[in-house]
């Protein structure tokens, strides 16, 4: 596999947040609406099964232009959605791009699932997996793609710690170790630094990214999609082999001829 680098990429950084139901998957992304907006032009995707309640939220949080927050209605278990089968998810992406043209990053919400529930990586360059105090300090060593593989690991209202009997930095650590080292934060809206912190790591990644140094990571086993396509034959339905993934310049590495991201 090749990784392409290039200085001009064709479109954004897409980054995956899911994790359980109520962590607060979209307080976060409102979170990082609010602290890189100036900095970065972003759109906003929401799953959810029957509602369109997490873009409503968002957009009544006034953390981005309304029409940059766009819903899609699952209809069915929120993987199945962001893992199974992105299609839906894939072309409210490339619409959003295409219709807000140029963008730096599009956020994904998940509808919220269990703890195995991750973005496929031809649907996503990089994922954060959300947690929170209230779920108990025991969660974190549980693992799973999600905990264990996710880009980055938010546990999520620490604020909360002392009300639930949850001792963060132990949460913390557990959390460090059942990823190997991989990222973790702590973080409470109510706390303006955790909230950069989060902030600063979305601000590497997409520097990593522009320079073609991010190579999406697959948290689990890879799923058959399908993508809109521009050339006369049109999309189809097929697979990634291992290590097949999404690069900077919207091609994808490795060979999946007539492929467009
Ligand atoms: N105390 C505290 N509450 C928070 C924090 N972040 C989110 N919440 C609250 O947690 C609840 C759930 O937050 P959401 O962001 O809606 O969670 P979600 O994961 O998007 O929920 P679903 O999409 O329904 O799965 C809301 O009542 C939020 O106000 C935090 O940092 N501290
Ligand atoms: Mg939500």
């Amino acid at each position: 596999m090749t990784a392409q680098t290039t200085s001009q990429p064709r479109r954004a950084l897409r980054l995956g947040v899911a994790g359980p139901v109520g962590t607060g998957k979209s307080s976060t992304i409102a979170n990082l609406c609010r602290a890189l907006a100036e900095e970065f032009r972003i759109g906003v995707i929401t799953n959810d099964i029957y509602t369109d309640e997490d873009a409503r939220f968002l957009r009544s949080e006034g953390v981005l232009p309304g029409e940059r927050i766009r819903a899609v209605e699952t209809g069915a278990c929120p993987h199945t959605a962001i893992r199974d089968d992105v299609t839906m998810n894939l072309l409210a992406v490339e619409d959003l791009e295409r219709d807000f043209d140029p963008l730096d990053i599009v956020l994904v919400e998940s509808g919220g699932d269990n703890l195995t529930a991750t973005f496929a990586p031809s649907l996503v360059d990089a994922q954060l997996f959300v947690l929170d105090v209230a779920g108990g300090g025991d969660v974190a060593r549980k693992g799973g793609p999600g905990i264990g593989r996710a880009d980055l690991l938010v546990i999520n209202k620490i604020d909360l710690a002392p009300y639930v009997d949850v001792d963060v930095e132990q949460m913390l650590a557990d959390a460090s170790q059942a990823r190997e080292g991989r990222a973790v934060v702590g973080v409470s809206r109510k706390q303006p630094e955790t909230v950069e912190t989060l902030a600063r790591w979305v601000r590497e990644m997409h520097a990593a990214f522009l320079g073609g140094g991010h190579t999406p990571q697959d948290p689990g086993p890879m799923a058959p999609h399908f993508h809109a396509d521009d050339s006369e034959e049109g999309g189809y339905v097929h697979t990634h082999g291992d290590g097949d993934a999404a690069t900077a310049d919207g091609s994808t590495a490795g060979a999946v001829a007539g492929h467009r991201h």
